[in-house]
């Protein structure tokens, strides 16, 4: 008898890994070297805070911290769009916002969710 683990071991396989852990750590070391994130959590259904002001091109890193909650934040105007798509709890979704501007953050899963978000120059 013989695992799939070994045969993708024999196979090289398994080689691949590190290759893509490296990538996925690169494009987290090459985010920090910027400002750190915003942190806005989602917890008991809000946006917490409920409401931030930010320079132009900073991140605002969106977190469930809904216990088996799904939330889904997203926003649309003619200027700046972003979608997260479903977040899974415990996930994480940074967003860079590079255009100046007022917005209002929205979860598609639950209507009263609002992010206030003010873009400076
Ligand atoms: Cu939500």
């Amino acid at each position: 008898m013989q695992s799939g683990l070994l045969r993708a071991l024999r196979l090289g396989q398994i080689g691949r890994v590190p290759m893509v852990v490296a990538m996925v750590t690169g494009a987290l070391a090459g985010a920090a070297l910027g400002a750190a994130p915003h942190v806005i959590s989602q917890k008991d259904r809000e946006f917490k805070p409920a409401e931030i002001s930010i320079k132009r091109g900073e991140v605002l890193r969106f977190i469930n911290d809904d216990g088996e909650l799904l939330h889904h934040a997203y926003l649309s105007s003619d200027t700046f769009s972003f979608d997260s798509g479903d977040q899974q709890p415990g996930s994480k979704f940074d967003v860079t916002f590079s255009v100046p501007g007022d917005y209002t953050v929205l979860c598609g899963i639950h209507p009263k969710m609002k992010l206030a978000v003010h873009v400076d120059k």
